[in-house]
């Protein structure tokens, strides 16, 4: 008779207390990514999208009712930050899920400890070859580098159909520019074109002149850069200042309007593939919403991480919608651990209807989507900002 009683007891207070992490309380979504550092000039983008994506879906009825709440953690930029952010997400906030963190490079450290836990995690913008394989808890909504960044190479091609040598440039400490380089050299190769010079470089480097150096020295057509916003941006701006006068490719660590200050006017024509686009399609009627929301207040249209993280809440928005029909019962009344594991699952299935398109995440936890774009900046005559023009 004791040794039954003594059994259930702990059953029974583990039931208790995970019960009561979220009842009666707005559903916790964790939001790790970078709001201080250099990566800030991406993260900050980031930030917007969940802020719009919070009041969008509470406004329209949250969970069947429950209003999600979103619980910032300040990644900054380096590995170190992004777990921590991910540990206190995951044990002190008991979020249901993490949306983050900004760099391809954080996600390898960080994603581990949240796939470990048990505690889905949609990338926002980790597109490195790799990240869905980290672990059954991770998936993205930002399409790999393999599927966005030939899209900028193809529209250089037409435009300038006289291509031969190509520089290539990337900074060798990041796993996401050094991923995207990758994707840029086979996508080069396979066009006929010949890559005349590949320049590697630091994304805490300033001076770039031995590797602009190099690229006039190999007298190429086109350039390629894979860098961060800071480092990019100076290294094009380098580039430009030291006379070199092709076209230049930048990847998606150049893909944010916070370049702008940092190249000037020598950002001009920089072409980025891009995984979302403001007006593709008119019947897109949450992407209408969300331009509409963006453009109120910023006076601009939303850049793709913006939107990418809007995305990212969307799915875990809609995937505990599905969580609550399977089980027929309200997230604020299930254990966490299982509402965690049921909607992981939920996730990837079914597709949704979002700012980026269609899109749908596989078992592995990689995203499905439809349409890329590609932009080429265009800057005002201030010489301090300017705006994407999309040119497909
Ligand atoms: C990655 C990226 C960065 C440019 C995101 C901001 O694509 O790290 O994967």
């Amino acid at each position: 008779m004791k040794r039954v009683l003594f059994a259930a007891l702990p059953v029974v207070m583990f039931a208790t207390v995970a019960q009561a992490d979220l009842v009666g309380k707005p559903i916790p979504i964790g939001i790790a990514v970078a709001q201080t550092s250099n990566v800030a000039l991406l993260g900050e983008e980031e930030v917007i999208g969940a802020r719009v994506a919070e009041k969008y879906f509470n406004a329209h009825g949250g969970v069947n009712g429950t209003p999600i709440k979103l619980i910032f953690q300040d990644t900054g930029g380096d590995e170190a930050g992004a777990i921590n952010s991910f540990q206190n997400l995951i044990n002190r906030d008991k979020v249901v899920g993490i949306v983050g963190p900004t760099l391809s490079q954080q996600a390898f450290s960080a994603d581990p400890i949240a796939d470990r836990a048990k505690v889905p995690v949609i990338g926002p913008s980790n597109t490195a070859k790799g990240i869905p394989q980290i672990g059954e808890y991770v998936g993205r909504v930002s399409a790999p580098v393999a599927v966005v960044a030939p899209n900028a190479l193809k529209q250089v091609l037409k435009e300038h159909p006289g291509i031969k040598k190509v520089a290539v440039l990337y900074a060798q400490n990041d796993a996401f520019n050094t991923s995207e380089s990758g994707t840029f050299q086979e996508t080069v190769k396979k066009m006929g074109l010949q890559i005349a010079t590949i320049q590697k470089f630091q994304t805490t480097d300033t001076d770039f002149t031995t590797q602009v150096t190099a690229v006039l020295g190999a007298k190429v057509d086109l350039a390629i850069v894979s860098g961060l916003s800071a480092d990019g941006g100076n290294l094009v701006k380098q580039l430009r200042q030291l006379g070199y006068k092709g076209p230049i490719i930048g990847g998606n660590g150049l893909n944010t309007a916070n370049i702008f200050p940092v190249c000037g006017q020598y950002c001009e024509g920089i072409i980025i593939a891009q995984a979302y686009s403001p007006s593709a399609d008119p019947k897109n009627a949450i992407n209408k919403a969300m331009v509409k929301e963006y453009r109120d207040k910023y006076k601009k249209d939303p850049p793709q991480f913006m939107a990418q993280t809007f995305t990212a809440v969307q799915v875990f928005v809609e995937a505990l919608k599905k969580v609550e029909g399977v089980n027929k019962k309200k997230i604020t009344q299930m254990d966490l651990a299982k509402v965690r594991v049921d909607l992981n699952k939920q996730i990837r299935t079914g597709t949704y209807l979002t700012p980026i398109g269609k899109i749908s995440l596989d078992k592995e936890g990689e995203i499905h989507q439809e349409n890329f774009y590609v932009a080429k900046i265009k800057m005002n005559p201030d010489n301090k900002t300017g705006r994407y023009d999309y040119v497909k």
